[in-house]
C-alpha cells in the first residue's frame, strides 16, 4: 500500500452547466487531435503529436490555474491550453502548418512544432507585459524532461517574491507570491536524469509547484517496467512524501485520468496548499490513454497489445466523462451527440479558416510567379524550360515558398543572358523573397530591444590616485557587492556561494549583508542551477547564477543550449530570460580544473553571450553590462586570476566592458596574436620575448566570442600586419578555428594574408595533472615564440633564420 496525500471528494460540487461546458471544451480538444493528425497524413503539415487522452485532467487543472501561474509544461497540453485561452484553436492549427506569422501562432511564429506552447510574455518592444494580469506558460521544448529545471525556478520565483519585501515593488511579476507553477510531464520523462534533479531541488528550494504526470504506462513503445523502477513512478517517489503536519516533501496524489470528479478535487487540494503555504504537490495522473498513439510517426497497433488497446477504448477519459454525465442524469445521450456534433463541425470551420490563412498568400505567391514565367516565355526565344518550371511548380501538390524560390532561381539560371524585364522582376521577387524568409526566421536570436547588450555604453574603469592594488577576487567581490545593492532583482546561487563566499571568495561577507535567499547555497546540480535561473528570470528576476568550474557546465549544457539559448529565438521575440552566468576555467592544473572547451561552448549556446574576460576588472564590467541588458551571458573568469594584483576602479559599480569589442593589449607592426582569456598574460609573455629579436607582435585580446569582433578591429590589424596567429587553449579546430573563420573569412582577412594564417592550441587530449602536465598540455610561452618565430622565418628566412631546430 503506497502512502499518499489523500483528498476529500465530499466537498466537491459540480454545477451542470459547468460539466457540459467541459465536456464540450474537452471534446473539441480531441477534435484537434484527431484532425491534426489527418492533416500530417494527408501531407498538409510536416509532424504531429496531441494531447489526446489527457483532456480532463487538464479540464480540471485549468480551474485552478489563476492569473500570475506559470506552466512548464510539454507538447501533451493543449487542453490546458484551450480552456484558459493561452492558445486558441485556430493558432493550434497555425502552429501545425509552421504559419511563420507571429498573429497566426503567437507560440512560436512558425519555427516550433506544433504543440510546442508559449505565451507572449513581451510586448513588441520586448518590454514584460504584466504577468499578474495573464496565464502564463513557459516556452516548451522537445527534448524529454527538460521542461523540469525551469519549473523549480518558476516555483522558487513565488517564495523569493513572498519572502523577500524588496521584491514587493515588483507588482507585475506577483502578487504576494501567490503564483503556482504548473509542470506537466509524461510517464516515461520520469526516467531522465533531470526529472530527479529537479524534484530533489524543488524539495530542497520550497517553492509552490504542482507537477503532473501523464501516465499511460509507456514511452513511444517502451512500457513502464522498462522505465521506471518497479513500473511506478509514485511508489518510487515515496520518500518525497511529507509527514503530516510537516512542511519538508511533497505532498503526492494518485488519480485517474478519467475520473472527472476525483480529478476536479484532487487539483483543488493540491494547487490550494501549493499556492497558500507552498508546498509542493505531484499528481500522478494514471490510467492514462493516447488513443492515437505517440505521434504521428508511427502508431501504436504495432507495439500495444489487443488487449491494451481494448482496455485504452474502454477507459477513454471522454467515453468516460460521458458515461458518468448520462448517469448523473446530467445530460440525455442525444444532447451529448448534439455537442459532439457541433464540437466536430465548429473545430473543423476553425482548421479550414487556419489552412486558408496559412496557404493563401504562398498561393498568391506562387500565382504571382507563375505570371512573371508567363511573361518571360513571350520574350525568351527557347519557352521549353520555362514551361517546364511552370509546370513543375503548378504540380506541387502542398506548395511552400521554398518551391516559389527554387522556382525562380532555376528560371534565373535559363534566363542569365536575358536583358528582359521579367529577368529584372524575378530578381525582385527571389530578393523580397529572400529577405523575408529572413524576417521569419533568422530574427531575435538575441534581444531587438532598447535593453539589447550591444547597446549599453561602455564606461570605463576610472582610477585615483588612491585606488588600491587589490586581489582579483575582491574586485569581483566589490562588484557583486554593487550589483547586489542597487538592484534588488539580483539574485545570486551556487555551489559554496553562500555561506563560504564561492571557492574563490568572490561572494565573501555578501550573504551575511544581503541575507539566505540573496546569496544562496544550491547543492550540486549544474543543470537545474540553470534551469532555476531560467525560470527566475522568466519572472522579472535578475538571476546571478554560478557552475562552480567550467568543466562542470557541461552537466549544463543541454538546458543552456536547448532552453536558454533557443528561449528568444523560439518564440519570435515572445520571451526572454535575462539570466547572467558565472563560472571559472581555463587554466589550473589538472583534467577537471584546467578545461577550455570553448567551441563546444560557443557552437551549441547561440543565442547567449560568451564572455571570456582576461582579468576580474574586464569581468566586473561584464556583469555590469549584462546586468543592463536583457540578454543572457556566460562569463568565464580566469581561474588563476583570482590572486593576481588590479587596482580597484572608484566606479565598479558602474563600469562597463563592452561586448564584441577586442582590446589591443600591445601595438605591433609584424604580426597580429589574437587570444583570449588566461592566454593574455602568456601571449604578452611571447611578444617581449620577440621583440628582443626583433619582432614586433600586435597583441589582441578579443574578450566576447559570442559577439565576436562587432566592428572587425582585428581586419584592421591584420591590414597592418599582413600575418596573424590565433592562440588558445582549447583543442586544434576548436575555438581558434572559430576566431580563424571569423576573421579570415567573414571579414574578408585572407585578402590582407602575406602569409599563411596559423593556430596554437592545446593538445587533443585534457590537460595532464602538475606542472610539467601542463606545459606538455597547453600553449606556453615558449611555444608561441616558436610558432610566431616561424610564420615571421617564412617571410624573411634570412632574417629570421631558424636557430633552435636542427633539420635532422
Ligand atoms: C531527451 C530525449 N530523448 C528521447 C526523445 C524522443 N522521445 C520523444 S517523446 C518520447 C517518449 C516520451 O514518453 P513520455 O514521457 O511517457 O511522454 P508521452 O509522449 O507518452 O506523453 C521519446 C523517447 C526526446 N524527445 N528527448
Amino acid at each position: 500500500m503506497i502512502k499518499t496525500t489523500q483528498i476529500d471528494l465530499t466537498e466537491t460540487t459540480l454545477d451542470r452547466d459547468q460539466v457540459l461546458t467541459d465536456y464540450r471544451i474537452a471534446y473539441q480538444s480531441r477534435q484537434a487531435s484527431l484532425i491534426g493528425r489527418r492533416e500530417v497524413l494527408s501531407g498538409k503539415a510536416k509532424f504531429g503529436i496531441f494531447g489526446d487522452g489527457k483532456e480532463i485532467a487538464q479540464v480540471a487543472m485549468a480551474k485552478v490555474f489563476r492569473h500570475g501561474d506559470f506552466r512548464a509544461g510539454y507538447y501533451r497540453d493543449q487542453t490546458l491550453m484551450f480552456v484558459l485561452d493561452m492558445a486558441t484553436i485556430h493558432e493550434f492549427f497555425a502552429q501545425l502548418y509552421a504559419h511563420a506569422d507571429v498573429l497566426a501562432d503567437p507560440n512560436s511564429a512558425g519555427r516550433q512544432m506544433n504543440a510546442h506552447f508559449a505565451t507572449r510574455l513581451l510586448n513588441e518592444d520586448g518590454m514584460w507585459k504584466s504577468q499578474v494580469d495573464m496565464y502564463n506558460t513557459s516556452a516548451d521544448l522537445s527534448p524529454t524532461g527538460s521542461q523540469m529545471p525551469r519549473l523549480i525556478g518558476l516555483a522558487y520565483a513565488s517564495r523569493l517574491f513572498r519572502q523577500l519585501d524588496a521584491l514587493k515593488e515588483f507588482t507585475e511579476f506577483s502578487y504576494n507570491g501567490d503564483e503556482v507553477a504548473f509542470g506537466t510531464i509524461g510517464n516515461a520523462s520520469c526516467a531522465e536524469g533531470l526529472f530527479w534533479e529537479a524534484l530533489n531541488a524543488a524539495g530542497v528550494l520550497r517553492g509552490p509547484l504542482v507537477l503532473s504526470i501523464w501516465d499511460d504506462g509507456y514511452g513511444i513503445s517502451v512500457p513502464n517496467q522498462y522505465q521506471i523502477t518497479k513500473a511506478n513512478i509514485s511508489e518510487l517517489l515515496q520518500g518525497f512524501q511529507r509527514e503530516p503536519g510537516s512542511n519538508e516533501g511533497f505532498d503526492i496524489y494518485v488519480v485517474k485520468a478519467w475520473d472527472y470528479p476525483a480529478l476536479i478535487a484532487t487539483y483543488q487540494q493540491a494547487v490550494g496548499v501549493a499556492r497558500q503555504e507552498h508546498i509542493p504537490a505531484i499528481i500522478h495522473v494514471i490510467e492514462t490513454t493516447q488513443p492515437q498513439g505517440h505521434s504521428t510517426s508511427g502508431s501504436h497497433e504495432r507495439y500495444k497489445p489487443a488487449e491494451h488497446l481494448a482496455w485504452e477504448r474502454e477507459y477513454d477519459c471522454l467515453v468516460k466523462m460521458r458515461e458518468w454525465i448520462v448517469n448523473q442524469d446530467m445530460a440525455s445521450p442525444e444532447e451529448m451527440d448534439r455537442i459532439e456534433e457541433e464540437s466536430k463541425e465548429l473545430v473543423e470551420s476553425i482548421r479550414a479558416e487556419a489552412w486558408l490563412a496559412f496557404s493563401e498568400p504562398i498561393r498568391q505567391e506562387l500565382n504571382s510567379v507563375t505570371k512573371i514565367l508567363d511573361d518571360a516565355c513571350a520574350s525568351t526565344a527557347d519557352q521549353t524550360q520555362i514551361r517546364q518550371i511552370q509546370k513543375g511548380l503548378a504540380r506541387v501538390p502542398v506548395p511552400y515558398r521554398r518551391h516559389v524560390l527554387a522556382a525562380i532561381r532555376e528560371a534565373l539560371i535559363h534566363l542569365r543572358d536575358d536583358k528582359t524585364d521579367c529577368k529584372h522582376q524575378l530578381i525582385n521577387m527571389k530578393q523580397r523573397l529572400e529577405k523575408e524568409g529572413r524576417q521569419r526566421y533568422n530574427t531575435h536570436l538575441y534581444s531587438e530591444s532598447s535593453q539589447s547588450a550591444l547597446l549599453v555604453p561602455e564606461v570605463k574603469p576610472v582610477y585615483g590616485n588612491d585606488s588600491r592594488l587589490v586581489n582579483g577576487y575582491e574586485v569581483l567581490n566589490a562588484c557583486f557587492d554593487a550589483m547586489l545593492e542597487r538592484d534588488l532583482r539580483v539574485i545570486a546561487f551556487g555551489e559554496d556561494i553562500g555561506r563560504l563566499g564561492d571557492v574563490n571568495q568572490g561572494f565573501a561577507g555578501l550573504q551575511a549583508k544581503y541575507g539566505e535567499l540573496r546569496v544562496s547555497d544550491t547543492g550540486i546540480r549544474e543543470a537545474t542551477i540553470i534551469g532555476q535561473a531560467i525560470g527566475m528570470a522568466l519572472r522579472g528576476l535578475r538571476p546571478l547564477a554560478e557552475l562552480q568550474y567550467l568543466d562542470y557546465l557541461l552537466y549544463a549544457l543541454q538546458i543552456m543550449s536547448d532552453d536558454l539559448a533557443t528561449l528568444h529565438w523560439r518564440t519570435r521575440g515572445g520571451q526572454k530570460a535575462p539570466v547572467i552566468i558565472r563560472t571559472r576555467g581555463h587554466r589550473l592544473e589538472g583534467i577537471w580544473h584546467s578545461g577550455s572547451p570553448m567551441s563546444s561552448i560557443v557552437n551549441l549556446v547561440r543565442g547567449i553571450n560568451v564572455l571570456v574576460p582576461r582579468n576580474m576588472t574586464q569581468a566586473a564590467g561584464f556583469y555590469n553590462t549584462l546586468l543592463l541588458s536583457d540578454e543572457p551571458g556566460l562569463v568565464v573568469e580566469v581561474l588563476n586570476g583570482y590572486r593576481l594584483k588590479e587596482r580597484l576602479p572608484k566606479n565598479i559599480g558602474e563600469m562597463t566592458t563592452p561586448l564584441g569589442m577586442p582590446e589591443i593589449l600591445r601595438s605591433g607592426d609584424d604580426l597580429t596574436l589574437v587570444t583570449y582569456g588566461a592566454l593574455c598574460r602568456i601571449a604578452l609573455e611571447a611578444a617581449a620575448a620577440l621583440s628582443k629579436v626583433g619582432i614586433d607582435v600586435e597583441v589582441i585580446d578579443v574578450q566576447s566570442l559570442l559577439p565576436f569582433d562587432i566592428n572587425g578591429s582585428i581586419l584592421e590589424s591584420l591590414k597592418k600586419t599582413g600575418h596573424i596567429l590565433f592562440v588558445d587553449e582549447d583543442v586544434p579546430g576548436g575555438a581558434t578555428a572559430y576566431m580563424m573563420q571569423e576573421v579570415i573569412e567573414k571579414r574578408g582577412g585572407f585578402w590582407w594574408l602575406d602569409s599563411e594564417p596559423r593556430t596554437l592550441t592545446a593538445q587533443n587530449h585534457r590537460p595532464a595533472f602538475g606542472s610539467d602536465g601542463d606545459y606538455w598540455s597547453k600553449p606556453n610561452t615558449e611555444q608561441i615564440f616558436e610558432v610566431a618565430y616561424e610564420i615571421m622565418n617564412e617571410v624573411d628566412p634570412a632574417r629570421y633564420p631558424i636557430f633552435y631546430r636542427s633539420d635532422e
